[in-house]
């Protein structure tokens, strides 16, 4: 079975994101959504709450599945069966870092990383942009899931 790992932190999951799992999951037989546990960092949403999230957002695909992971991607990658790690690459600042990472990963590994082009529709966008986005008033609808947006307002506008 081929399958592919579409990693990230998802906080919270946007229509970019969700653009690469889609178009991943027409080209694998499986693909598993991995969310990093960042034990230094303070998300906005639980990891509960994101994977809960991602599962809602995915559930129309019949071989994408949602896991979390700590510690390297490619250990993760191992304990799942997946040779491969799908990245979206949304413009040239993306990626220097992405290629480090990948090139790290398959050394590490031999874990392979494919690149996917961005829909332009959703190029300029990230979960924080989204985030700030609402923060303050702005409509977030052509950016996330209805039910994502709606639970953003409600975290991010409780004062
Ligand atoms: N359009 C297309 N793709 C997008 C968009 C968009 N608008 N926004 C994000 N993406 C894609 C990118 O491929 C991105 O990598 C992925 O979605 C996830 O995005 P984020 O922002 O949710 O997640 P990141 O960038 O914080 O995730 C980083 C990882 C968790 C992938 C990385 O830190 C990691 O692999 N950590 C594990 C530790 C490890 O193995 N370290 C060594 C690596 S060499």
């Amino acid at each position: 079975m081929r399958r592919a790992v579409c990693p990230g932190s998802f906080d919270p999951v946007t229509n970019g994101h969700l653009d690469i799992v889609g178009r991943a999951s027409h080209l694998f037989d499986e693909v598993i959504v991995g969310v990093l546990i960042n034990n230094s960092k303070t998300g906005l949403f639980t990891i509960e709450e994101r994977i809960e999230m991602l599962r809602q957002a995915t559930a129309v695909y019949g071989n994408v599945r949602v896991e979390s992971f700590h510690g390297l991607l490619v250990d993760f990658c191992r304990a799942q069966g997946a040779a491969v790690v799908i990245k979206g690459l949304r413009a040239v600042s993306d990626f220097d870092y992405e290629l480090q990472m990948a090139q790290m990963n398959i050394g590490l590994s031999g874990v392979e990383t494919l690149f996917m082009p961005t829909n332009p529709t959703y190029s300029f966008l990230s979960s924080s942009l989204v985030k700030d986005v609402v923060k303050w008033g702005g409509d977030a609808s052509p950016y996330v899931p209805d039910f994502v947006r709606e639970r953003l307002v409600t975290r991010l506008r409780q004062n």
